[in-house]
């Protein structure tokens, strides 16, 4: 081998590990790129979390966490309690703390309805119906939702996250 072809020859070596080198380093800045975009991915999911947090709770862990406490009478075991008639409207209060106790409410129609929730928190946060449209945060204390004259039915209530019911069977 002539010097000159030597020469060439370790160009061309040295050429290959530039080539590598700058193939790495793209690979390695895509990488890094790619693993910090996921991680705001993720922070987005998070958030996401928190918004829908007004459906659930804070944050999407605390409110997780929170339905996986919700214990026996989250698991949809009846507990049936029936509203006093007091004049002209009709009450009964719900303990909110661990599911909802009573979660079947006895109820008469005809006769204005006033439910008083406990204060919640975690999973319990909120209490929701669609089929009666109310949304209340019980986290700063209880709230009684006045309802009007039902008609004979079952309606359906649950935690902002819906993961925890109740029915009011309006008879
Ligand atoms: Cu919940």
């Amino acid at each position: 081998m002539s010097t000159a072809a030597r020469t060439n020859d370790r160009m061309t070596t040295v050429r290959y590990v530039l080539v590598a080198a700058l193939v790495a380093t793209a690979f390695f800045v895509t990488y890094s790129f790619a693993v910090a975009n996921n991680g705001n991915e993720y922070g987005s999911v998070t958030d996401a979390g928190g918004g829908l947090g007004q459906g659930g709770s804070g944050t999407g862990a605390a409110g997780g966490a929170g339905c996986a406490c919700c214990g026996p009478t989250g698991s949809g075991e009846p507990i049936e309690g029936e509203t006093t008639v007091e004049g002209d409207v009709q009450r009964i209060s719900v303990d909110a703390s661990a599911g909802y106790d009573p979660n079947v409410i006895r109820a008469t129609a005809g006769i204005p309805l006033e439910i008083t929730f406990s204060q919640g928190s975690g999973c319990m946060a909120q209490v929701m119906s669609r089929d009666l449209g109310f949304f209340e945060d019980l986290t700063t204390g209880p709230k009684t939702i006045k309802l009007p004259a039902l008609e004979a039915g079952e309606y359906g209530f649950s935690c902002g996250m819906e993961m925890v019911f109740g029915t009011i069977v309006v008879e």
